[in-house]
């Protein structure tokens, strides 16, 4: 069912605590941890509890969750101190935009000067 836990699922893992995280936030329905392969001073994941796919199906599912997603996402920029420099959400969405973790999350990133386009 939408949103429950997925036993294969590593970010579902690590909100149940059974692979270590470097959690830096966390409230009723989000984690948010280091980034295990930081590409910036600041590379911060922030997930739902909840299980969706991708950001859209999150949004589509559970909107209130969602909203908090992004609203974490701002408050892990200003624990961080990068809100005032300008940092980046980045939601990556299928293979082919390099997600390879298929359980909603928001990259925050920040710290450096970050280029655009994206690469
Ligand atoms: O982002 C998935 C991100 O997840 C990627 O930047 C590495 C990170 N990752 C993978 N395993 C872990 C663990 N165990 N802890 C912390 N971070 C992790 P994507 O947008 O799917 O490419």
């Amino acid at each position: 069912m939408a949103g429950e836990p997925q036993s294969d699922c590593l970010f579902c893992k690590i909100v149940a605590g059974e692979v270590p995280a470097t959690i830096v936030r966390e409230t009723e329905t989000t984690v948010a941890f280091r980034d295990i392969n930081p590409q910036a001073p600041t590379h911060v994941l922030v997930i739902p509890r909840a299980h969706y796919p991708d950001a859209a199906s999150l949004a589509a599912g559970a909107p209130d969750i969602a909203a908090d997603v992004l609203r974490e996402a701002g408050q892990v920029a200003e624990q961080e101190k990068v809100d005032e420099s300008g940092y980046r959400i980045v939601l990556n969405t299928g293979s082919g935009a390099g997600q390879t973790v298929f359980h909603a999350h928001a990259h925050v990133l920040g710290g450096r000067g970050l280029n655009w386009p994206p690469g």
